[in-house]
């Protein structure tokens, strides 16, 4: 997982470091005294900080350029390279760096620090919470996923609720993916493996009253939650889009997540702007976080959206989906 930002980033992180050592190492080596007076160097030595450089806009410019490319190289969005070069900027430019303290560890932190800002821009959601709010009144908590085809929804839903049903949940999933017949298929394989129920109807029946009732048959039977599955839809096909907004519609979920497919890098987060304009997103799940070796996507798309990534898809079991946590991409990228 995410290798080659990895890779890059660890690059970059020497050439920081080096050059905040050469800024700050160029000040130490610079006699304070002639070496015919050590009585005079003593006094300098003790307050040599005072005569330290402080690092330049200019001292930074190379090792920014750098970092800006690799960031879009790794399919980050504009605004996100931006921010993050910025922040590491700013925490250097004009600021008197400690003698003494591990400059490695100085451009590591800084650069953890400036992606786990864009990573946290989408604030958090607590998904158990929420289930446990909607317990508190007796009604499901109903959530819809959607996102364009292939991404992983499906599978999604079958990870999310293998984990609710471990967790001592009730759980009822709605085969509002009418528009195949596979659709409702591969859900239903998912569900008699998972042995959770399935409320469904024949292929093109209408998706929104399919969901509808799901949701009605689990107020009746006090299900926890109800997982709602759509069909895959490119974001430009209006026929589906408009099935999706009926669906929200009608049975006004509790929570929209957007399926995205970390592999497809800047067009997921494309995809998750457009699926929030036309229909409004709470919340993020990223699939395929194993195979990606880019990054860009998860950097960007909950700062570009403002939406939290809920959870990650990190391989095709069921167990693969962890809940999302800064430090799980930051381990990753960062790890030795
Ligand atoms: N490696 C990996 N594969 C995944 C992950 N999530 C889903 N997949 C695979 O992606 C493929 C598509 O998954 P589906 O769940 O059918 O995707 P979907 O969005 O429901 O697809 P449509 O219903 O056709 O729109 C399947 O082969 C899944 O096994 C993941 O986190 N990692
Ligand atoms: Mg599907």
């Amino acid at each position: 997982m995410l290798e080659k930002l990895k890779h890059k980033l660890k690059s970059i992180k020497e050439k920081l470091s080096a050059k905040i050592r050469e800024t700050t190492e160029q000040e130490e080596a610079e006699p304070v005294a002639p070496p015919e007076h050590p009585k005079l160097l003593r006094v300098k030595r003790t307050v040599k900080g005072v005569f330290r450089r402080k690092i330049s806009e200019s001292d930074l410019d190379d090792v920014l350029w750098d970092l800006h490319v690799s960031l879009l190289e790794s399919d980050t969005a504009l605004p996100v390279a931006q921010e993050i070069i910025q922040y590491v900027k700013s925490e250097l430019v004009g600021k008197e760096l400690e003698l003494g303290k591990d400059p490695r560890k100085l451009a590591e932190s800084l650069l953890r620090e400036s992606i786990r800002r864009v990573l946290m821009k989408g604030g958090h959601i607590d998904l158990f919470r929420l289930i446990e709010q909607k317990r508190g009144e007796d009604k499901p908590a109903v959530i819809v996923f959607f996102g364009v085809n292939g991404v992983g929804k499906t599978t999604t839903i079958a990870k999310v609720a293998k984990m609710l049903m471990d967790r001592g949940y009730r759980v009822l999933l709605a085969a509002a993916d009418t528009f195949r017949a596979a659709g409702i298929e591969q859900l239903e394989i998912h569900a008699s493996k998972l042995g959770i129920p399935v409320v469904k109807q024949r292929r093109g029946a209408d998706a929104a009253a399919v969901a509808f009732d799901a949701v009605a048959h689990a107020r009746a039977r006090h299900y926890d939650v109800v997982l709602v599955d759509t069909a895959g839809r490119m974001q430009t096909d209006v026929d589906l889009m408009d099935e999706m907004k009926k669906i929200v519609r009608v049975i006004k979920p509790d929570l929209k997540i957007f399926v995205g497919d970390a592999l497809t890098g800047n067009d997921a987060v494309e995809q998750a702007q457009t699926f929030d304009r036309e229909i409004g997103i709470d919340a993020v799940i990223l699939c395929k976080m194993d195979a990606d070796a880019r990054g860009g996507a998860a950097l960007s798309i909950s700062y570009v959206t403002g939406k939290p990534i809920l959870a990650l898809g990190t391989g095709q079991r069921y167990e693969d989906l962890v809940q999302f946590n800064p430090d799980l991409i930051l381990n990753a990228i960062f790890a030795d």
